[in-house]
This record gives C-alpha cells, structure tokens and sequence, in this order.
C-alpha cells in the first residue's frame, strides 16, 4: 500500500512517496520543486497556479514509475491563505501589508486580550492582520488556508483544517473553533468553511484531474501546517522538539496550553496539534537567513559548503536573529553588518565568518529559548529532538548539544512528510494511533545523537 506526503515548505516542495508493508515505513522522494515568493507592484506573493502544477506533476510521476497511491494529503507552511470565490492570488505572509492591520487590531483588542483567547503568539504575519489589512472582505469570499485550497482544486470540496486553522489567530483556545465574538470585534466577516480534524477524508479527485493524472485516489487532511506535521514524527516526544527549516520552531508538544503572562511575554505560541494537544513553541527567524545569505552570494555555496567553511572560522560575535529587520529585508548580509555596525562591534566580512556567525547566533537563540521555556512551565528537559531539513546540519547540532548540554537527537530529515503520512495510515487503519506510529518511526529512518561529555 502507497501513502503519499505532498510537503510545501517555504524554500521547497516534495513528493514523499510512502510504502508499508510488515508494519515497515519506506520512503522515497518521487518528485521535488523550488518553492520561491513572487514580487509584483510592490507586494509579495505565493504562485499558487505554478504550485498546483507542481502537485499535479508529482501525481503524474507516481503513474509513471507504476507506484499509485490509495491517499495523498498536502501540508504547507501557516497564516496564509487565498479567497477563493474571487481570487486565485494569495499574499505570503512575509509582505509588509498586514502592519497595517498589526495596528488596526491592536486598536480594538489589547494584545494581552488576545493572547488570553487566541493563545497565539503575536507575529506581524499572523492570517488575523494579513485579514484585517483586506480591502472589501465579503461574507461570499470563501477563505481556504493553502493547503485547503490544493484540497479544493483536486476535489471541488471546501474545508478549513483545524490545525493549520490555529494558525489564523482567530481560533478560541477553550473551544477550538473559529472565536464569533473575535470576529465582530474586529468587523471581520465569517468566510470559513466548515472545519474539520486530520485524519478525515476529503474525497476522490475530480473528473478533469483524474483523467490528467491517469488514475483516482482519496484525498485527506493531515495536520496541514508543516510543524504540525513535523511534530507528529518526533521520536523523542516528551522532550523539546526543534523543527529546524526555513524557521525554527522550538518547543514541546503538550495536553495543556500556557496563556501566562510569561508566555505571552516571551511570545511562546499555543498551536493546535494532532489529537488537540498544543505545540507550545516559540518560532525563531531560523534556516531563513542561512537561505538568503546564500542567496546574496549567488548561491555559489551549497548549505554543506557553508557549514564547512563555517568551522574554520574564528569570529566570535553574535547578533539577535529574532530582530524583525531579518523578517525580509533586502540584502540579508548587509543587514547583518548594519546590525553589528549599529553595536559599534566589527561584522563577519568573510563568507566563512558570516556563516558561522549565523549558526552560533541561532544556536545562541535556541538556548534562551530553552531557558524561556523551562521558567514558563517549570520542568527541565534532557533531550531536545532536532527535525526538518536543518538537522542535517552537523556543526549546528554540536553547537546545540554544547551550548544547551542536553542530548541532541537529528532527524527524520523528512519529518514534516512523515508525520503527513502518519495521519493517512492512521484514517486507513495501517496503525492503531500516533504512538503506534512513534514507535514505527525509531527504526528506519537515519537518526544522529549528539552529547557534549
Ligand atoms: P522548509 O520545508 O521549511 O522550506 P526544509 O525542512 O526543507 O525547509 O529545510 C531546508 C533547510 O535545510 C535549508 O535552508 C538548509 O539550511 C538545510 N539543509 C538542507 N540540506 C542541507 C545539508 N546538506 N547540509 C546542511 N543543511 C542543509
Ligand atoms: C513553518 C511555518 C511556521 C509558521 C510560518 C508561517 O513552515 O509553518 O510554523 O509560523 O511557517
């Protein structure tokens, strides 16, 4: 039997394809895409049109190699979404245009209010500013997050998934559904589509994408935001789970929330799980500004030659990654050594200095998080899970385990597309529950531990 993950990352796309067979995942990449931000007049958007061609594209490939699928779901990252009864074009949440609605909310709900009945941590891009920042928001609009609008060009059906709905910061934190009150205090029209759990089955596909693709499958809902995803393929649960990515998400999956004001404060965020538990976490600038750096550099350098070049560095500074300067700026290495120049400290000039001045700064990041963390909920953790594209950086990961001295456990790499998968074997009866999952996880996939003695 063949599963397939259809992840959409910031950076990129993949079609992980997934056989089971003895109680035995397999995964193979059949299909992979450049994923990029788009800028016209003066904005910043997603190409949903080249995105959906290449999800269609990726179902070809399976017909192709003679692999079908009984199922595929799609994740993508959170926050933003399109109209879809008037638009095909969706904002990405890195565009300047939600400070305006930053300012309007904040007009008419404290920021503690809202943390109170949203849990979510206050982020410029969160969907609740990018949807008060809307001219001429309808009743009739039909507002799909991404990968709810992939589900309804592949089936003709509109839903909202919970977990990436948590993501909107519109969500109540006592009874998970979209907070009516919130809506009128802010004047925003209710344009959600029912909403429905991962695990549930959208439908088949249709007619005119069935006969493109040259075979039908059932379409389901995972935990379609990627960390939702991610998290669900954790090996070490209990501890801190860092999904390490374009962003870096770092936190714990938990039954309860925290809506402190220390939370709130250190902007640790409440996001639905699977199963309704909360990934309690703090998004850090993260993967992002290692991708711009190298994209500044021509991308000359692969991410392996940076971290090469980065451990025969001797520069020892730091800079905030977190500083919303880093959220987009226009030249990320220019804005680096503006940062360091504004410090009267000298900045990282050489490719190999600004790389490792990089890691460490994250790695810097991910400590006072973890120290955050600890204050907030008052445990200690032993052993922090790195997830996600980022873990296969080596020298990251030692400076985490030196920094932190707790065991540092890289990998799945494919995090986010095996937890997609995992909420399709559970919805097939494949396996019993995400435990049963967890544990099918330990074995095949190639893990890396890392303990400063
Ligand atoms: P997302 O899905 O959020 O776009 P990924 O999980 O694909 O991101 O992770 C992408 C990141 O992984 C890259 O930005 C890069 O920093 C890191 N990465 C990928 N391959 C390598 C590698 N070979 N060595 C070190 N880092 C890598
Ligand atoms: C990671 C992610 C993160 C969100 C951001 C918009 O891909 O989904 O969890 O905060 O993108």
């Amino acid at each position: 039997m063949y599963y397939l993950a259809v992840d959409i990352g910031a950076s990129s796309g993949r079609h992980i394809l997934c056989s089971v067979e003895n109680h035995k995942m397999q995964i193979e990449e059949i299909y992979r895409f450049q994923n990029n931000v788009e800028e016209r007049n003066g904005h910043f958007f997603w190409n949903t049109d080249y995105l959906f061609n290449a999800i269609v594209a990726g179902l070809k490939k399976c017909k192709e190699i003679g692999k079908i699928p009984v199922s595929m779901a799609i994740d993508t990252w959170g926050c933003d979404y399109v109209l879809a009864n008037k638009t095909s074009e969706a904002y990405a949440y890195r565009d300047h245009r939600s400070l305006k609605g930053v300012d309007e909310v904040s007009q008419l709900i404290s920021d503690e209010d809202l943390y109170k009945r949203t849990g979510i941590q206050h982020q410029s891009f969160n969907t609740i500013y990018q949807l008060k920042s809307e001219e001429n928001l309808n009743e009739d609009d039909a507002f799909l997050m991404i990968p709810d609008y992939f589900n309804y060009l592949l089936t003709g059906k509109k839903v909202n998934e919970y977990t990436n709905m948590s993501t909107t910061g519109l969500l109540n934190i006592r009874t998970n559904t979209v907070d009516q009150d919130l809506l009128s205090q802010l004047d925003i029209p209710n344009i959600f589509q029912e909403m429905v759990e991962p695990g549930t089955i959208v439908g088949s596909l249709k007619e005119d994408i069935k006969k493109e693709v040259g075979f039908d499958l059932q379409v389901v809902v995972c935990a379609s935001h990627d960390t939702g995803s991610a998290y669900m393929a954790s090996v070490a649960s209990d501890g801190i789970i860092l999904s390490s990515g374009t962003w870096s998400l770092l936190g714990i999956e938990s039954d309860m929330a925290y809506t402190t004001s220390k939370a709130r404060e250190a902007n640790f965020t409440n996001e639905g799980g699977y199963n309704h538990t909360y990934r309690f976490l703090k998004n850090i600038m993260g993967m992002w500004i290692i991708q711009e750096v190298a994209r500044n550099l021509d991308n000359q350098y692969s991410f392996q030659t940076l971290q090469d070049l980065a451990r025969t560095s001797n520069y020892e500074n730091t800079f905030d990654v977190n500083k919303q300067r880093f959220l987009k700026p226009e030249h990320m290495i220019t804005e680096i050594q503006k940062d360091f120049e504004e410090r009267n400290i000298v900045p990282p000039t050489a490719v190999e200095d600004i790389a490792y001045c990089v890691f460490h700064s994250l790695a810097l990041s991910y400590k006072l998080a973890i120290d955050e963390l600890e204050d907030i909920t008052g445990k200690k953790y032993k052993t922090i899970n790195i997830i996600g594209g980022g873990c296969q950086n080596l020298l990251l990961d030692e400076m985490i385990a030196k920094m932190t001295c707790m065991k540092v456990i890289a990998g799945p790499i494919e995090a986010t597309a095996i937890g997609n998968i995992v909420a399709q074997m559970i919805a097939f009866n494949e396996v019993k529950d995400i435990d049963e999952a967890r544990e099918m996880i330990k074995e095949p996939f190639d893990m890396k531990e890392f303990e400063e003695k």
